[in-house]
């Protein structure tokens, strides 16, 4: 039986999405409120490596989670069981995206206090790119096995996250993955990109992110 509430949300109906996105934005801001919105291609390991950030810094922050899918879920109930912070499910209603307006009927859904909101967004690497969501800041996780050509092929989506996670550096061997060029493609892209290698699998570098998140929050809240 599922633990989890699963919310399906409404497209939005105003005139301006990016207006609706500022405007939650700064509500947040008001509120003290910390969002964060991941994104990657389906699999790179958006839920595994929240997990473990969750976990570091649970202690520090009210913490919840908001798992976007298009079916299913498996993701919320995975990190409601792994982590103990509250986790609600979104269904988009076959949208590859969320936008401000859905952000918010998720958010509301949440009921409750919290310092740090997390909204894993649908794994692709395309349409989540293209809205404004109202978070805090974006942060996107490039696997290994997808390749280093990911940001040239897929810019916006480096041009709009300014935390970039390089994640399964477990699997390097097995891979032909060029760091040196990956980051270079990521600056040229996006000069205030910060970039992280880890292991979301052994957990390998996934403290030196919790510290910078943290950092960020704290800046945000104060
Ligand atoms: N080897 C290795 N496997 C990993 C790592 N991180 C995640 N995985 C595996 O990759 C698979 C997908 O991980 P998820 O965390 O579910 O990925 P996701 O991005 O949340 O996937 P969607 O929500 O379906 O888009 C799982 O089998 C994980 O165990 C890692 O650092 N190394
Ligand atoms: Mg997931």
């Amino acid at each position: 039986m599922s633990e989890v509430r699963t919310i399906l949300l409404n497209r939005s109906i105003a005139d301006s999405i990016e207006e609706e996105a500022e405007e939650l934005r700064q509500e947040l801001k008001k509120r003290k409120i910390f969002l964060l919105n991941v994104m990657s291609s389906p699999g790179s390991g958006k839920t595994t490596t929240l997990i473990r950030l969750v976990n570091l810094l649970k202690d520090k922050y009210r913490i919840a989670i908001m798992e976007a899918d298009i079916d299913s879920d498996v993701d919320a109930i995975t990190v409601a069981r792994e982590t103990g912070v509250k986790s609600i499910q979104l269904h988009t209603g076959g949208m590859c995206h969320l936008d401000g307006s859905m952000t918010r009927q998720g958010l509301e859904a949440l009921d409750g206090e919290y310092d740090f909101v997390i909204l894993e967004n649908i794994g692709n690497l395309v349409c989540p790119a293209e809205f404004d969501t109202g978070a805090s800041m974006n942060m996107v996780i490039l696997s290994v096995p997808e390749g280093s050509d990911k940001p040239l092929k897929y810019p916006l989506m480096f041009e709009k996250s300014d935390l970039v996670l390089i994640n399964k550096i477990d699997t390097l061997e097995y891979f032909d993955f060029d760091y040196n060029i990956v980051e270079n493609f990521i600056f040229n892209r996006n000069k205030n990109a910060v970039i992280f290698k880890i292991s979301a699998k052994n957990g390998t570098g996934v403290e030196e992110v919790s510290k910078h998140l943290s950092s960020l929050i704290d800046k945000w809240r104060s």
